[in-house]
């Protein structure tokens, strides 16, 4: 439009000054025309009347000049006539400008002395008139007297100011046509081709790979068509042989790593592009409020921790709310930018909700209603109505926001979690060729738990619209296929494993998810381990046994239990005091929500009790710090660790297990592991709790620091064996394999 105007701005100038000037010179020629005009006619009715003045005066006939003056009063625009004497004096004067009497007149004595008619424009009352004035002279060229003609000029200038409107007006239509024409042609000439081109690209980056543009212009528009073309090419070559290459490899590799996730999914996928839909965003821009600062961080959440490096090996774009209070200062204009920030590897698209939308979807449905209802910790799950409208709306938002994206070719959509149980049924309505997989990272309940849920009919509904339901454990699989069976009007085929409604069919998998497998302490960055340092010194750590806890702050975790359990620990064995320190590394979260509000300040008030019962000079039995940590500084405390606690009451993975392991390269340190958490079914080895048993809970603390060297090394190198071969990669693979094989991506 700045463009547009840019162009057309000058052109409208230069008509409009043209125009201008071609008015002014109008009007100056019919002022002059009409004043002429005026002054003749003055000239020719002052001369008509001079004979009959002149016997007025040789005769001293005032009669005769009231009879002449007077009969001037009925004349149409004539104002009127004055007969003067020699001197000036008025003899007769017509009755409606008797206030002309009152004027001063200085020309009558120039008159009277040049004997010479004179014309000219007078203010009278508050206009001006035209006023011609005869000197009458006797045979001997002796002044009788005079004889003055006043005109009214409003006529004149009436008819300039509308010839002013008139001009003004044409001028403005011709702006206007002229701004129109040039639209039209810009339109034609410009705008077109680049619509033609830019719908062509757009094809182009939906996978219609094969279409040829329809720019026939040999001109530049032409030769920049072209260019693209090629451009597109060179990309659908690369993108065969990438694919052929992956096949190949594929073939040959045995763990899963992020290369072979790459190659399985350009092997599966080739041209379908693969979209991830979650809540939470991979990275986000927050305002430092004392520095004012942007800092770009990695939000605790473990679906983020899981589905990163997923996205890092094989692209695609990841759809997420744009949670940051300044996101929007670093998306282009789709909403889009390329992250990691240092090395974009994927595409994040943000989406933007209102405070309302996130308090109904987010904070109300989705956290204090089905967080609760799905997790067994008797925390009770609060419905609302206009939350689950909110929910639906949210849902809906996603849906377009991703739709708009989908390419020609069917495009695989991996949905994260709990918040977007509608969005697959919406997606499918749309776009019915499009593959759908969502991933349920948190536990499902039992049907009776789940019908507690009043809109439990039109989530399983929603839900059904995926082609895979994926479930971190088989015991999650069985729930749901019972609740299917029990709720909805629907076939469970215990068979394939897979939900049949209304002719669509479902399938349900187990996928146990993992963290990368290969975290290591080589590429800390300097600051970390400052930190770290300072810790171990004002806390003396180097002669401790370190325990450690990384958590969300949510009642699903156990931090209360793992608190209580320390406690009973430290009295129940009270040699370890002054010899064990517990960290825990607790993030914020939820912080809306009341429930997690009061936990927050429950954690505060117990970790003050316990430190004020055991506090002994310099040592206090737990270091509690609440913050979020990135994950380069979260691995230092792993490392550091000789023990970790994972004491969750309901946990459907739980990723801190997997990463402490992970991280333990050396083989020391033992993992403390509630047998509530998904995890407890891969990592055996772990020392497992049941946190609700404090007693049994501190023996395990025991336990742990007191296994010998050797068995800690045996059962950490298990645990880490699971990890490497059963990574996220493997994770990602499964499902992509398992998409594939049921719906010949
Ligand atoms: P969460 O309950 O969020 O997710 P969890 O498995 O406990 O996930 O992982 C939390 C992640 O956040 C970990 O990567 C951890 O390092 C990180 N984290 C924890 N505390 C932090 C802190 N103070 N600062 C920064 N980061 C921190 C859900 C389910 C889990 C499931 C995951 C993945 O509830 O059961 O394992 O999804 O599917």
């Amino acid at each position: 439009m700045r463009r547009l105007l840019l162009f057309i701005l000058p052109i409208l100038l230069i008509v409009a000054i043209g125009f201008t000037i071609f008015g002014i010179m109008q009007i100056r020629f019919t002022e002059e025309r009409l004043m002429d005009d005026l002054q003749k006619k003055a000239k020719a009715v002052d001369e008509s009347i001079e004979f009959s003045a002149r016997n007025i005066f040789l005769n001293n006939d005032l009669k005769s000049a009231n009879r002449l003056v007077e009969s001037f009063q009925k004349r149409e625009r004539l104002q009127g006539c004055v007969v003067y004497d020699k001197d000036g004096k008025i003899l007769a004067i017509t009755e409606r400008i008797t206030d002309w009497k009152d004027k001063e007149k200085a020309y009558l004595a120039e008159v009277a002395a040049k004997k010479a008619p004179r014309g000219a424009l007078e203010k009278f009352r508050d206009s001006s008139v035209y006023s011609y004035i005869l000197p009458v002279t006797d045979d001997e060229n002796n002044i009788l007297g005079m004889v003055e003609v006043i005109y009214d000029t409003s006529y004149v200038f009436t008819t300039l100011t509308s010839l002013w409107r008139r001009l003004s007006i044409s001028l403005i239509t011709l702006l206007v046509l002229i701004v129109l024409i040039m639209l039209l042609i810009q339109r034609r000439i410009f705008i077109l081709p680049v619509i033609r081109l830019t719908e062509w690209f757009r094809h182009f980056q939906r996978g219609e790979t094969d279409a040829f543009h329809s720019i026939r212009e040999k001109d530049e528009l032409g030769k920049l068509a072209s260019e693209v073309e090629q451009v597109a090419l060179s990309l659908r070559v690369a993108r065969k042989i990438v694919s052929e290459k992956a096949s190949e490899r594929l073939q040959k590799e045995e763990l899963w790593t992020e290369d072979k996730l790459r190659d399985l999914i350009h092997a599966r996928l080739g041209d379908n592009a693969f979209f991830v839909v979650s809540n939470r965003e991979p990275y986000m821009h927050v305002i430092d409020e004392p520095t004012g600062m942007v800092n770009c961080i990695r939000p605790a959440s473990g679906v983020v921790t899981a589905m990163h490096p997923v996205l890092c090996a094989c692209g695609g774009t990841w759809i997420a709310h744009g949670g940051g209070n300044a996101d929007k200062k670093f998306v282009n204009s789709k909403d889009k930018l390329g992250v990691p920030p240092e090395d974009n590897r994927y595409i994040l698209k943000r989406v933007w909700l209102t405070k309302e939308e996130e308090d109904g979807y987010y904070y109300g449905f989705a956290n204090e209603g089905l967080w609760p209802l799905s997790h067994n910790t008797h925390t009770r799950p609060i419905f609302r109505e206009p939350d689950w409208q909110m929910y639906k709306k949210v849902n809906q938002k996603f849906a377009d926001s991703l739709l708009e994206e989908l390419p020609v070719k069917p495009p695989l959509i991996f949905i994260q979690d709990y918040h977007f149980t509608l969005l697959p049924k919406m997606i499918k309505e749309k776009r019915p060729d499009a593959i759908v997989a969502l991933f349920w990272h948190i536990p499902w309940p039992n049907p009776e738990n789940f019908a507690i849920c009043p809109y439990h009919k039109e989530i399983l509904d929603g839900m059904l619209g995926c082609d895979l339901i994926g479930f971190h454990v088989q015991n999650h699989c069985n729930n749901f296929l019972d609740t299917a069976n029990r709720l909805l009007e629907s076939r469970v085929d215990t068979e394939r494993f897979s939900v049949v409604r209304s002719g669509k069919e479902t399938f349900i998998r187990a996928f146990p998810i993992s963290v990368n497998g290969h975290i290591s302490g080589s590429k800390f960055n300097v600051e970390p381990i400052r930190e770290i340092e300072k810790l171990k010194k004002e806390y003396e750590l180097k002669d401790k046994i370190v325990g450690l806890g990384v958590d969300r702050i949510d009642y699903t975790k156990g931090i209360i239990e793992r608190i209580l359990a320390i406690d009973r620990f430290l009295e129940k064995y009270p040699q370890y005091k002054k010899k064990f320190v517990f960290i825990q590394l607790a993030a914020p979260s939820r912080t809306h929500i009341k429930r997690y509000h009061d936990l927050m300040g429950e954690i505060d008030e117990l970790v003050e009790k316990k430190n004020w019962k055991y506090l002994d000079g310099n040592w206090k039995p737990i270091i509690y710090l609440k913050r979020h940590f990135s994950q380069d500084e979260i691995e230092p405390f792993y490392m550091l660790a000789d023990i970790c606690i994972v004491s969750s009451l309901h946990d459907g993975m739980n990723l801190v297990a997997k990463e402490y392991v992970a991280a333990k390269k050396d083989l020391t340190g033992s993992l403390i592991l509630s047998q509530f958490t998904g995890a407890a079914r891969e990592l055996t080895d772990a020392i497992q709790i049941n946190p609700y048993s404090i007693e049994e809970f501190a023996d395990a603390i025991k336990l742990a620091i007191e296994m010998p060297p050797e068995e800690k090394r045996k059962r950490m190198e298990n645990m880490r064996k699971v990890i490497s071969e059963n990574n996220v990669y493997r994770w990602a693979g499964n499902i992509i394999t398992e998409l594939a094989a049921l719906k010949k991506v």
